[in-house]
């Protein structure tokens, strides 16, 4: 009889339950450091040196190293802060472009040491490795191999003097986690530029840090994700082919970055790098233009969300502090991201699936809700689609499904769909491509008792370790403000019946401000301030700014080489969505370009602004130019002369250009010198214009 059970008991499990082997990994897969570094998911970057002084992005190196002088300096208050935003590390500007180490470096003459701070007595490096450590923070470098100070910079000898450089920083300040290595190889004080040797700089870096992800254009350890907006591909290898590529202008095309390869030959996942301001480094003039919570929430789902991490700059004040600004809006940002991630409606819930491995409870859907990365749900070998549901138990509002692939053992889904039950069947919620470490669909709130996900293909057998399904506060949406070329302002937003206040003077609107009920004249320029209410003030959206100069609404264009005039107006409608763009044939089309604009009256002019194209192309956006003004528009006076927009072709905002004194004049002209493309001679715009407030 005992016998007997035993048998019966044995046969009821399938045999092949007992032995099922887990799957075998695919593809390229991580290290253990890149898993690691995988699930630190949101980190701080702090730009940070002469720049924020002198309102640069990038410093040219022959800035007085006295100009860095931060009256307020406290390491601690910005680790505090990236704490309690919620950010598991730190990454500092060690050294930008302007070569100025922030830390008194045996290998440089412009460093702190030369600075005013602390009469030369400070390292920002061990202030901010010590306060990360007493916030259990990680620690991170960005060294720049550009260096538009340093003498040797540009002939053989400065590889070896980087590579000391690097040996510095990594020998002296304890763990560093990431060492963030910018790609930009521009032109140092001597004119020449530097032939970088990667393969030495590599090698200092892990002789000292062994288990440190080197960030770069093409890794090894993390790569950029191809811009500075913070949007990566919504398909999203962490797999790459890099042999036969290099940094900067050697590395894959952005739009390869973006989405990495499928199948790719090593695994170097994506890092999203966006700037909480407009600019990397800090400006007075960006104090008002933090973005707003709705755009980092928004940013956050475009790269935590697609199988990226978030590395966040926070660019410290000329104090040596994280702004007010900055910080009231990351404390925001934490508050929502907490309030949306709190509870996950699928934790412990019944969790089924059409396909489990070898049919072996180590495999089965249940692991998808149990919270722990580690366990996950498989099928056998030969399975590309599979799908799984997750009963809720009773209709349940919801607007958030987070899914992670288990990715130790390499990223194998291409495609799938979320359904959601509606009581008598499933309706799509979504279809998607990649899922990675972490994918999150964002959807208008349902009500649904059942989700069901279906793996449509993949490139092994799927393996998923986890499936979220959230409840987030929806945010009510901001109004937006927009001005035609002849000045008239409109307010609009999508909220249903909004009250929408705003302000002129630069106040924060209240149920007391003035309501906006029809479009206004607004010519003269200024800064417009909205706010939507709902529920009589009950509910309000977020403040939005916005800041005019005078309107061109009687502006003309009086002449521009190879391109008709009509054409030309496109850089004065006010609207940055249509482009002003020279002929691009060859030969009729060499640098340099002018654009001449009659302004219609006499202005004192404090400077002027140029808004490259805003439609992800680079195309004859302008690198090098001049700019020059005139009473009568034949006398002309240089204002500025073979400047450059810095940082233009991987951030292509607004540039607002401030002249040293304000200048009186009916006739501006811009010259383009050079484009952001090195080979490419012809010139475009979405926007000119100038500033007088
Ligand atoms: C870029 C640099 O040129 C920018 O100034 C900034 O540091 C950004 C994070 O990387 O390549």
């Amino acid at each position: 009889m005992k016998k007997l059970l035993f048998y019966l008991v044995l046969s009821s499990f399938p045999l092949a339950a007992q032995k099922v082997n887990p799957p075998a990994p695919y593809g390229a897969l991580p290290s253990p450091q890149q898993v690691q570094w995988q699930q630190m998911e949101y980190y701080m970057f702090i730009h940070f040196g002469p720049n924020t002084f002198t309102n640069q992005e990038w410093g040219h190196g022959d800035e007085d190293p006295k100009v860095f002088n931060p009256t307020r300096l406290d390491a601690r208050q910005w680790a505090r802060t990236a704490k309690a935003a919620g950010m598991k590390a730190i990454i500092i500007t060690a050294k930008h472009h302007d070569g100025f180490c922030l830390w008194p470096s045996k290998f440089s003459n412009h460093t702190v040491r030369e600075s005013a701070w602390k009469n030369g007595q400070g390292d920002v490096l061990r202030e901010l490795s010590n306060a990360c450590k007493e916030y259990g923070l990680k620690f991170g470098v960005y060294l720049s191999p550009w260096d538009r100070n340093h003498p040797a910079y540009g002939t053989p000898e400065y590889n070896q003097i980087f590579a000391n450089t690097l040996d510095e920083v990594l020998s002296s300040y304890g763990e560093v986690f990431e060492q963030w290595f910018d790609g930009a190889n521009g032109e140092g004080p001597n004119g020449k530029r530097q032939e970088y040797d990667w393969k030495l700089f590599h090698s200092v870096v892990f002789k000292h840090q062994p288990k440190t992800i080197i960030f770069s254009d093409i890794g090894p350890g993390c790569r950029w994700m191809g811009n500075e907006a913070g949007i990566a591909g919504e398909t999203n290898w962490s797999t790459l082919n890099t042999d036969g590529f290099g940094m900067g202008a050697a590395a894959p095309s952005t739009s390869v970055l973006n989405t990495g390869n499928e199948n790719g030959k090593y695994w170097i996942p994506a890092e999203v790098d966006v700037s909480i301001r407009p600019g990397w480094f800090y400006s007075p003039d960006t104090d008002d233009r933090v973005k707003t919570l709705t755009h980092l929430m928004k940013i956050y789902y475009s790269s935590v969300g697609r199988n990226s991490n978030l590395l966040l700059n926070v660019p410290v004040s000329r104090e040596g502090l994280i702004h007010p600004n900055d910080s009231t809006r990351l404390m925001e940002f934490r508050k929502t991201l907490d309030a949306s991630f709190k509870t996950n409606l699928a934790r412990g819930k019944a969790a089924t699936a059409s396909a489990v491995r070898g049919k072996d409870k180590r495999f089965a859907a249940s692991n998808l809700v149990d919270g722990n990365y580690e366990s996950y749900w498989t099928t056998d070998d030969a399975v590309r689609q599979a799908s799984l549901v997750v009963d809720l138990g009773r209709p349940t509002a919801i607007n958030r499904v987070v899914l992670q692939e288990y990715i130790p053992l390499g990223q194998r889904v291409k495609s799938f769909r979320v359904e959601a039950w509606d009581g008598s069947k499933y309706v799509q919620i979504d279809q998607q491509t990649t899922i990675g470490y972490k994918r999150i669909l964002v959807f208008p709130t349902l009500k649904t008792a059942k989700v069901r996900v279906t793996i449509l293909d993949a490139n092994a057998c799927p393996v998923l370790s986890e499936v979220g399904i959230y409840k987030a506060p929806e945010l009510l949406s901001n109004p937006e403000i927009s001005r035609t070329r002849q000045g008239v302002v409109t307010i609009s937003s999508d909220v249903a019946d909004p009250v929408i206040r705003y302000t002129t003077d630069g106040t924060e609107p209240t149920m007391a401000s003035t309501r906006y009920t029809a479009p206004f004249d607004y010519a003269k320029g200024g800064v417009i301030k909205a706010k939507a209410f709902i529920k009589n003030g009950a509910e309000s959206s977020e403040t939005i700014p916005a800041s005019f100069d005078v309107a061109p609404a009687n502006w003309s264009v009086v002449t521009t080489d190879n391109a008709s005039r009509s054409a030309a107006n496109r850089a004065i409608d006010s609207n940055p969505r249509t482009l002003w763009q020279t002929a691009r044939q060859e030969g009729s089309s060499k640098h340099p370009h002018e654009l001449v604009i009659n302004l219609g009256e006499s202005l004192s002019l404090k400077g002027f602004t140029y808004t490259p194209r805003q439609d992800g192309q680079t195309g004859g956006t302008i690198y090098q130019y001049s700019f020059y003004v005139s009473e009568n528009g034949i006398d002309w006076k240089p204002v500025l002369e073979n400047q450059a927009f810095a940082n233009i072709r991987n951030n292509p905002v607004k540039q607002e250009v401030a002249f040293a004194s304000p200048q009186q004049a009916r006739f501006i002209k811009l010259v383009a010198l050079s484009s952001v493309n090195e080979k490419e001679h012809w010139a475009s715009a979405a926007e000119v214009g100038v500033m007088v407030h």
